[in-house]
């Protein structure tokens, strides 16, 4: 497991309530806090990940992913390249169609819904609650934050992050490092790194 914090717990609990062996935590800072972790192997240094030989292990990027962070695409593509698989990871009460296809690495979390035709890129994030409809393609390296909900036929490019409880409407097209911020509703197409931020009212309450 690389990373120790947030995201890298909940892929925890995920993978041990589906019986598999978490056997070391690769993560500068202290995991002490965590009682998911303990029992477990931890390193604070990226060099241990060579202890594990890559046919013997496969990795979990538990390194989470907020607007245009470059970390965790960074490890995944490193650890790639010298050889290492990462775990696709699909929660035991996640729900994806048959006809949906997920890439290497990705991760779909508890209540994760991906329906019928949905491609979903290596390394993206479909965390909790969230709502991928039909025919959609999302790209790689994406964090489709929780309860987010994209509508059919939404395709996104590499990097983007569409922020908890966003909805994105059918047919938007949203490019490269994108952003739509928590709870925006996004009717249009996005260019490339740009961010889409919901709209306030002006209203003052008296
Ligand atoms: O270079 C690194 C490195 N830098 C930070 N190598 C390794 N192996 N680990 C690294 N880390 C570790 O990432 C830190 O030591 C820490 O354990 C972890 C980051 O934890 P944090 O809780 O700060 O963030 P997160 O990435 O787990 O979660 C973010 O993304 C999730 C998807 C949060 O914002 C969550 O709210 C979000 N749900």
């Amino acid at each position: 497991m690389i990373g120790g914090g947030g995201h890298a717990s909940v892929l925890a609990d995920i993978l041990m309530g589906q019986g598999r062996e978490i056997i070391a935590v690769i993560s500068p800072d202290s995991i002490s806090e965590r009682p998911i972790f303990d029992g477990i192997a931890h390193f604070q240094s990226d060099d241990a990940i060579e202890k594990f030989s890559s046919s013997d292990v496969k990795l979990v990027n538990g390194v989470g992913f907020l607007p245009r962070s470059p970390l965790r695409k960074k490890l995944y593509q490193r650890y790639t390249a010298q050889g290492y698989e990462f775990e696709t990871i699909i929660a035991s009460d996640a729900s994806i169609s048959s006809y949906a296809s997920i890439a290497s690495g990705a991760q779909v979390l508890t209540r994760g819904i991906v329906q019928t035709g949905a491609t979903i890129g290596e390394n993206t994030i479909i965390n909790t609650g969230a709502l991928v409809e039909h025919d959609c393609y999302i790209a790689a390296h994406n964090h489709i934050a929780p309860k987010a909900v994209l509508c059919g036929q939404v395709t996104t490019g590499e990097g983007v992050f569409i922020g908890a409880n966003a909805t994105i409407l059918q047919n938007i097209s949203i490019k490269n490092d994108a952003v739509v911020a928590a709870g925006a509703t996004l009717t249009m197409c996005l260019d490339k790194n740009t961010t889409h931020y919901p709209i306030r009212s002006t209203e003052k309450y008296t």
